[in-house]
Parts: C-alpha cells; sequence; structure tokens
C-alpha cells in the first residue's frame, strides 16, 4: 500500500544503475520501517523467507546491489537511530 504522501526516492548505484526506494529500510512491504523489517531481512539472509523483488532496493543500504550482512548491520543501526 502506498503511503498518503506518494514520495519515492531514487537511489543511484555506483554501476550506474538506479532504483526506487519506496521506504528505505523496508523489508516486508508494509512501507515503514521497524524491528520488523530487521527480522524479515535475517530470515532472508538464513534462506528462511523470499523478499519481494522490489524490497531490495529499499533495504540495500550499503548500496553495491547485494543484500547481505553489512546491509542488515546499517538497517539495525538505522532503525536504532531513527526510534
Ligand atoms: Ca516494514
Ligand atoms: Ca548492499
Amino acid at each position: 500500500m502506498a503511503d498518503s504522501t506518494g514520495e519515492v526516492y531514487i537511489r543511484f548505484n555506483q554501476d550506474g544503475t538506479f532504483g526506487i526506494i519506496s521506504a528505505l529500510g523496508d523489508a516486508d512491504g508494509d512501507n515503514e520501517t521497524g524491528v520488523s523489517d530487521i527480522i524479515a531481512l535475517q530470515r532472508w539472509l538464513h534462506g528462511d523467507k523470499t523478499l519481494a523483488s522490489n524490497m531490495t532496493n529499499n533495504i540495500d543500504l550499503y548500496p553495491d546491489n547485494k543484500i547481505n550482512i553489512y546491509d542488515l548491520a546499517l538497517l539495525k543501526r538505522f532503525i536504532i537511530k531513527n526510534r
């Protein structure tokens, strides 16, 4: 569901590609960023869960087009700072 402002952000990658970010850090697709996204990303990194393809832009916080432990670490820091 889109948020009321409908704002999106565009992230430009080092390799020249770009991605649409609907909610920075949103891993589970509810357009909000919170602890549930840390859990969703951890589960995905353990192979327990699939992520919606459009979520990878949201959670590629260390922008290298890969989702890994670095993105999880930044997501945790991002959520703790914004609480
Ligand atoms: Ca979320
Ligand atoms: Ca990354």
